[in-house]
């Protein structure tokens, strides 16, 4: 983090970027943990070398030890980087905030997958990731769990790849955000991933309490979430974790357009 000269934080002119005086100051961040709910925010985040992992490095930021059933981390891949394949049983998604990686099925052609890109690696076939130049990714990874529609229809889960700006803006009824999905809609996956954009001034007009569980990074922008009975300021960079019944809201601020990035589970009977 930059010095901050003493002064910034008294005076008239020390209004706008006061906050940067305070992500300075030690002990301080606004990263908070409850038990239905967390914000965890770039001050925070803890790198490390997970086994296997060559010229790259993760923090994890949301795991089931919060309650999640699904792993959210951020991987900070270097010149020449290897990730192995997610442990066994696991499915991965991933989506690539800069640089580039390629990545697929071991045995198969791979692909490239640039900034604004991403892709999805069933559970049980080997699929590693490499960067020559260097890629910064969120990946999302959960064990699969099977329905038995999906086996009576006999659907199983493929590698794909995409590119976010590409998928269709789908309509939701009574609300204002864009909203585009990034897995296929049909039964053989258990989760998908929501890539949402508000306008400033744009917000949720459903107050929403449901079953699914979520996790979220704030791609772009600026705003305010409503977590349970808490209001948190929050900005691109930020990573939310919202267990199942969470009251949870969202209105964009600022001068830009909010984006982020969701994990939804879905498609399977929560009876
Ligand atoms: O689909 C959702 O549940 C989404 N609209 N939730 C959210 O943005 N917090
Ligand atoms: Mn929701």
């Amino acid at each position: 983090l930059q010095f901050q000269p003493p002064t910034k934080n008294f005076g008239a002119s020390s209004a706008p970027g006061g906050e940067d005086f305070l992500l300075g100051l030690p002990g301080f961040t606004r990263s908070h943990v409850e038990k239905d709910h967390a914000l965890i925010t770039p001050e925070s985040r803890v790198w490390f070398t997970p086994p296997g992992w060559e010229n790259a490095l993760a923090a994890i930021i949301i795991t089931p030890a919060m309650g999640a059933q699904f792993v959210m981390s951020l991987a900070d891949l270097k010149a020449n980087a290897t990730i192995p394949s997610a442990p066994s049983g696991a499915q991965r998604f991933g989506y690539v905030i800069e640089g580039a990686v390629s990545t697929g099925i071991k045995g198969k052609k791979s692909k490239k997958v640039a900034k604004g890109g991403f892709f999805y690696a069933p559970s049980l076939l080997e699929s590693k990731i490499t960067s020559k130049e260097g890629a910064l990714l969120v990946i999302i990874e959960k064990r699969h769990t099977f329905s038995p529609e999906e086996h009576a229809l006999k659907l199983e889960p493929e590698f794909f790849a995409g590119v976010v700006d590409a998928q269709p803006v789908l309509p939701v009824p009574g609300e204002v955000f864009a909203l585009r999905k990034l897995i296929p809609m049909t039964l053989q996956y258990d989760f998908n991933i929501h890539v949402m954009d508000f306008q400033p001034g744009e917000f949720l007009n459903v107050k929403e309490v449901h079953y699914n569980q979520h996790g979220l990074l704030l791609l772009e922008g600026q705003g305010i979430y409503r977590l349970a009975d808490k209001w948190y300021p929050v900005q691109a960079g930020d990573a939310i974790w919202m267990a199942p019944f969470v009251p949870q809201w969202y209105g964009a601020l600022g001068s830009t357009r909010s984006r982020y990035l969701i994990y939804k589970d879905n498609n399977r009977d929560p009876g």
